[in-house]
């Protein structure tokens, strides 16, 4: 039975458009004819496949404002970010294009012959992407397994597959091979499922919950199927008092509130220490009820909606009407809104302290000294990102190799830049994407020994 996804627009919940949901029977003939894609992908040139790359890139380039646009109908990005996502899938291109022709394998000097690395592409890789940012999460795994000599079917969220189906069309444009580059709009448990399942299917790589995640780890360990998993966050801010407090506090709102939230990096455990919480909370007050709330077209606004009423649900069940601390200002509706929101006075295992929010919500947490900095903010099962903030460049050191985390930043928020490497520790995910070894991910090295002795 064909069904079909509506796609709303979260900022006024208008349908956007229809768009089919892919069967399992969709998937598999998508996987077969990905898989003979593949094999002439494979043979050729690196030089060809990076200069494919290189004017796939350049068809982005020359749609990033249309793409932009789309993004904030199905997403409700602001435009600026949205602007942002689009460039990055361009830079991601291009970076993956200067690596096909620098993947190398090795020679190891080994007696009585030679001994030579091969790295060979996997084959194809299903890329199940979320809502949060789907544009570039759906880059980060197409475009290095693609420069890898690989094909792609990806599945995006079925809130938000219009620009995922725009990139594979402007693929096409492009004059990447037919079937290299497939998306299949279509329910989790049913099209992410069957590319899961799939044994045409070498490697899953998976963003989203991490509930979803341990459920898709565990199918793959059925067949030891290659999987990277970039799972939830729960990121702390460490705050401490030797620190330019004026610089923490302005950066701290737009730490949490980037993207309503819906962010994995987000950093909504601001964690401060004692001796200036109180001044602290007084900067990040006016701070945070300044944020422009709204129409994410306009170019002012900070911040737009959440992504769709569950979201929104699930963002309201972890804010009590009565809760002490900052709130900001948000449309009544249409529209998927929550205000910008600071929780005090929470116990540090409260579930809005440890748990992924996934909303634009934050708690702060005082602390004593660096050793408990250290331990609250390695309090959750969480390990994706975290920030330092501090004068003491020894301190900054000690904290970074102390927190349990895969991007750490020290007097900064940022954690993805395309060219270094991006993933979780504990249960924030599985193997790292983007970066030098972004291609290396998604190809199996096979060692070759060749006697002199016969
Ligand atoms: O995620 P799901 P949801 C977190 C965040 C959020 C929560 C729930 O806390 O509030 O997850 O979001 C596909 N087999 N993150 O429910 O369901 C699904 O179709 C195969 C963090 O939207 O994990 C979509 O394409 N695929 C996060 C993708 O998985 C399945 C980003 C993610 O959806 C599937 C998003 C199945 N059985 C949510 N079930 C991050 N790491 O940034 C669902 N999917």
């Amino acid at each position: 039975m064909t069904s079909e996804h509506h796609v709303l627009n979260p900022a006024t919940e208008e349908v956007v458009a229809t768009v089919p949901a892919a069967t399992a029977a969709d998937v598999d003939a998508a996987v077969t004819r990905a898989a003979a894609a593949q094999r002439g992908w494979a043979a050729a040139a690196p030089a060809d496949r990076a200069r494919l790359l290189r004017r796939f890139a350049a068809v982005v380039d020359e749609h990033v404002e249309e793409l932009a646009r789309l993004e904030v109908r199905e997403a409700g990005h602001t435009l600026g970010n949205a602007r942002w996502e689009a460039g990055n899938v361009r830079d991601l291109l291009d970076y993956a294009a200067g690596g096909v022709e620098r993947l190398n394998g090795r020679q190891i000097p080994v007696p009585g012959g030679l001994d030579v690395t091969l790295l060979e592409p996997l084959g194809v890789i299903g890329v199940i992407a979320p809502w949060n940012f789907p544009m570039p999460i759906a880059a980060w795994g197409t475009a290095p397994a693609l420069a890898a000599g690989n094909a792609v079917v990806l599945k995006p969220a079925e809130t938000t597959p219009l620009t995922a189906l725009r990139l594979a069309e402007l693929a096409l444009e492009a004059g990447l091979p037919e079937h290299l580059f497939q998306v299949l709009p279509g329910a989790g448990p049913v099209a992410g499922d069957a590319l899961v399942e799939h044994p045409g299917v070498a490697k899953i790589v998976f963003t989203g919950s991490t509930r979803v995640g341990k459920g898709i780890m565990a199918k793959c360990a059925d067949r030891v199927k290659r999987v990277t998993l970039e799972l939830g966050g729960k990121s702390p801010n460490i705050v401490f008092a030797d620190a330019d407090i004026e610089a923490a506090a302005a950066a701290t709102p737009m730490s949490f509130l980037d993207n309503a939230g819906q962010d994995c990096c987000a950093r909504t455990r601001v964690l401060v220490q004692r001796g200036v919480y109180d001044r602290f909370l007084e900067l990040l007050t006016p701070a945070v009820e300044e944020i422009v709330v709204g129409d994410p077209s306009d170019e002012r606004t900070q911040m737009g909606p959440l992504i769709s009423r569950a979201q929104l649900d699930r963002v309201r069940s972890y804010v009590p009407d009565d809760a002490a601390g900052i709130r900001g200002k948000a449309p009544e509706g249409p529209g998927f809104w929550f205000p910008p929101t600071v929780l005090t006075g929470l116990a540090p295992d409260a579930p809005a302290a440890v748990e992924e929010v996934f909303g634009p919500v934050a708690v702060v947490l005082p602390f004593d000294d660096e050793a408990d900095a250290v331990r609250l903010a390695n309090a959750t099962e969480y390990g994706l990102s975290g920030s330092i903030w501090t004068r003491d460049v020894g301190r900054a050191l000690r904290v970074s190799g102390a927190v349990r985390a895969g991007n750490l930043s020290v007097n900064s928020h940022s954690s993805v830049r395309y060219w270094t490497p991006f993933g979780g520790y504990k249960q924030s995910g599985l193997g790292r994407e983007l970066g030098p070894d972004a291609l290396t991910a998604f190809t199996e090295t096979k060692n070759v020994f060749i006697s002199t002795e016969a």
